[in-house]
């Protein structure tokens, strides 16, 4: 069947055209007459699509005659974005589709603004899942990306004056029209039951769930820049097998029962993260990484086999990165996999699972490496704690034997920590099940060797790596800032620094020219009077991300407050006027930031009614932050807030964004903010605060907040303010908090972090040195592009070759 292909949809205007009311017709099944706004849009999604599945027919067809080593990212969270705007772009149909979607009567903006964003995840590390899945297709690398379709995605965040309140994502509501279903490929996946011996095998096992689910999956489609390839991202959704129906309860009139079962299928992918506040909960979760983990490795078996014989080849043609410890537990479902269905023996099946996968960590906080109750596997997974057992057993030998004698050493190391609930510790499977680990920034990756993963490091230093987090320009500059992204194509005379970002470094060159800067002040002044978040003139001062006590918007409040003070004190001074912006979720369990959202919303509701303070100090809180928000924000920026404690973030990727659309930041010696700053120059950036470890040693040494309250009367003033109830009761519980132990040390870092703001209000006094700052950031940031990301994960983790597709004839 190889070379036989679809026709291939025209590239005039006219053809286009045609496909699309085709497609209104026969495909939406409406009329020019009767086209809704949704009709327009589902229409111009499918007609766009259709060129990329064109090219997704040539990409597979390449791939199938190559048999080439497949990259697979297993990933609990991906933060697309919104789709059309991104495949009018990566198709080149931007114009075509404009002129087309008059004749229907409306505007592209129009139809843009009906795009739906799926928002399959929560943060950083799913946007980076987007991003590296963009970049691995414009890399040509051969890959998937497998994921859960939830059915709601990351809640719909509303801010009133008493914080967040949660609704429900409900996504797909209108339906997905960049989405394929594959039903052919669902996948059967067991929860529950028992084990029993196979006799004559000691480490073959047959595993009788007690429960059984379907996985359907459905594909996006990931096109590269500037290339033909168009890679997948293929998500599962759970739903009860045909037994699950129970006709006989339904035609008893028991209707709740009769689906009860169907429903619990289901439930497994009805929600991101669902409350794990309950043992109910935390179970669901486990239950998903199961259900992601299984069929994705079925599937990925399959497409092996329908190329490739025997097992010989298996970790030769295929890498599963895990992207964090969520589907770690794939380690060993791979080995139940090998060992029990496919009768591998054990040690061979133990170097293809430990040569396939590799795992990267994107956190240095302990709380957050997760571990599962032992009990809760038995009950759950029964056979998989068995081979975690076996995998334990023959792991600790090997420690054993390199440090004799060390039991200590031997009892951190262990993949099951003992105490009075035995837990599963994800991280150290993911170590010793893989051939690569990587952090996601410099300082991370060493503070991985050096701490939480330092015994590892020890047994095995080779297999520890560092690669640098990256973004994609084109979603973050060229959909996101369109201005800038010409102004910059002016500048550098073509526009290939969108597929090669380290070409930026050729506008320093103007970094001294008036005029081109005077045109970038310009843009960034548009782009504000675009967001319209207040006065375009001001400073605009950005902390846009989740929002958690290590990441310190408590320490830009304290700030804020300081601000506050100052004006209200001699209001005629001349004030740098300011506008700070803040935009974020806090997990809905996680009380602590979100009195800090609740805090925020008072202080704006308050500075906004105060006819002193107003005219020079804004704080606005845009509501239910996700990726469409913050190519809006992002533009807009002047000052990138990046203050985390040092030593806390892993990475970030906000800090990269901003850098690259001309923010310039304030930041922490953290995560990849230390790589920010050696590229785009000390000059370029404001440093304040500890290192990571200053940081790490201050509690021991017996770190106590009431010092600095006491020794600095400005940070003193703005806490009384808070403790005075001023600004309401989450005012007085973030006080507490801050003077109570202060875990973060926010206090510490208060004084250096004022007068570095101090050095930004005299900085912004001078527009071109400002101007020229900003040009700089941008023209440095190109190391920042995740095709840069992935190139590394390519050449040093992975070990592929890209595999360009031909264009068409
Ligand atoms: O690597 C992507 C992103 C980093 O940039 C952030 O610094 C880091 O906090 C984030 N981690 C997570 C989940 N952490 N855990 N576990 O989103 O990853």
């Amino acid at each position: 069947r190889q070379g036989i292909g679809p026709r291939r949809p025209g590239k005039t205007a006219d053809e286009f055209q045609q496909d699309l009311l085709s497609n209104l017709f026969y495909r939406r099944g409406t009329t020019v007459e009767s086209a809704s706004a949704r009709d327009a849009y589902e229409t111009l999604s499918l007609t766009v699509r259709d060129r990329l599945a064109e090219r997704r027919s040539r990409t597979a067809a390449a791939h199938f005659a190559t048999n080439p080593r497949w990259v697979y990212y297993l990933s609990a969270e991906y933060l697309l974005g919104a789709q059309l705007e991104q495949n009018l772009l990566y198709s080149d149909t931007g114009g075509l589709a404009a002129e087309a979607v008059k004749t229907l009567g409306f505007s592209l903006e129009e139809l843009e603004d009906l795009d739906i964003e799926p928002g399959l995840g929560n943060g950083g590390l799913g946007r980076l899942a987007a991003c590296l899945v963009d970049s691995m297709a414009t890399r040509d690398i051969p890959a998937v990306g497998y994921g859960i379709r939830y059915d709601f995605g990351i809640f719909h965040q509303i801010i009133t004056e008493q914080g967040q309140t949660e609704r429900p994502d409900d996504w797909a509501f209108h339906g997905n029209p960049w989405e394929f279903p594959a039903p052919d490929d669902r996948q059967t996946v067991g929860f529950y039951g028992r084990t029993e011996p196979i006799p004559g095998s000691p480490t073959r096992k047959r595993w009788m769930p007690g429960e059984i689910v379907l996985g359907e999956p459905s594909h996006m489609l990931v096109p590269g820049y500037g290339t033909e390839t168009v890679n997948i991202v293929r998500l599962w959704r759970a739903r009860g097998s045909e037994a699950s129906f129970d006709l006989s309860r339904f035609s008893a009139g028991q209707y709740a029962e009769a689906v009860q079962e169907a429903v619990r299928a289901e439930n497994i992918s009805k929600v991101l993260y669902p409350d794990d506040s309950t043992e109910l909960g935390r179970e669901l979760r486990l239950k998903q990484q199961y259900f992601l983990v299984s069929c994705s490795l079925r599937d990925i078996i399959r497409r092996f086999r329908l190329r490739n014989e025997g097992w010989a080849e298996f970790a030769d043609k295929t890498v599963i990165q895990l992207n964090d410890t969520h589907p770690t537990i794939a380690i060993a479902e791979l080995m139940r996999l090998l060992v029990d269905e496919y009768e591998v023996e054990w040690d061979e099946a133990w170097s293809i699972t430990r040569r396939t996968f590799a795992y990267t960590c994107h956190t240095l906080l302990p709380e957050a490496l997760e571990t599962w109750p032992v009990h809760m596997f038995e009950r759950l997974l029964p056979r998989h704690l068995e081979i975690i057992y076996l995998i334990n057993m023959f792991f600790l030998r090997e420690v054993e034997a390199r440090f004799p004698g060390d039991h200590d050493r031997v009892r951190r190391m262990s993949i099951i920590a003992e105490g009075p609930e035995r837990r599963v510790r994800m991280a150290h499977l993911a170590v010793v099940g893989t051939e690569a680990v990587n952090g996601v920034a410099e300082l991370h990756s060493k503070l991985l060797r050096e701490t939480v993963l330092n015994d590892f490091a020890e047994l095995w230093p080779a297999k520890f790596q560092n690669v640098t987090n990256g973004v994609s320009p084109r979603r973050f500059v060229k959909i996101a800032n369109p201005r800038l992204a010409d102004l910059i194509t002016e500048g550098l005379g073509s526009a290939a620094w969108l597929g090669d970002l380290e070409q930026l470094a050729g506008l320093e060159a103007l970094a001294g020219d008036a005029s081109f800067l005077e045109r970038w002040r310009a843009i960034k002044r548009a782009n504000k009077v675009d967001l319209a978040a207040g006065d375009p003139d001001a400073l605009t001062d950005v902390m846009i991300k989740r929002f958690h006590e290590y990441k310190r918007q408590q320490l830009k409040l304290l700030h804020v407050i300081a601000m506050y003070h100052r004006i209200r004190a001699d209001p005629s001074a001349d004030w740098v006027p300011r506008t700070v912006l803040f935009a974020g979720k806090a997990a809905p369990a996680y009380h602590a930031a979100k009195e800090i959202i609740r805090l925020i919303a008072t202080i704006a509701a308050r500075i906004a009614a105060d006819p002193v303070v107003s005219p020079h100090l804004r704080v606005v809180f845009p509501e239910n932050y996700n990726v469409t928000l913050a190519e809006r924000i992002i533009p807009a920026a002047d000052l990138s807030e990046q203050i985390s404690l040092a030593g806390k973030e892993a990475s970030g990727t906000g800090n990269m964004k901003l850098a690259l659309n001309g923010a310039i930041t304030i930041g922490t010696l953290d995560g990849a903010n230390i790589e920010i700053r050696a590229r785009v120059g000390a000059d370029n950036f404001f440093l304040f605060g500890m290192d990571a470890y200053q940081a790490a040693g201050a509690h021991q040494q017996g770190y106590s907040p009431w010092a600095y309250y006491e020794a600095d009367g400005e940070l003193r003033a703005a806490l009384d303010t808070l403790r005075a109830g001023t600004f309401g009761e989450a005012g007085q519980r973030v006080a507490d908090s801050l003077l109570g132990r202060d875990e973060y040390l926010t206090l510490a870092d208060f004084r250096s972090y004022v007068e570095t703001q101090d050095e930004v209000d005299q900085v912004w006094r001078d527009p071109l040195r400002w101007a020229h700052m900003s040009v700089l950031n941008t023209a440095h940031s190109g190391f920042f592009s995740s095709d840069r990301t992935v190139a590394d994960y390519a050449a040093r983790i992975w070990r592929v070759a890209p595999v360009p597709v031909p264009k068409a004839d």
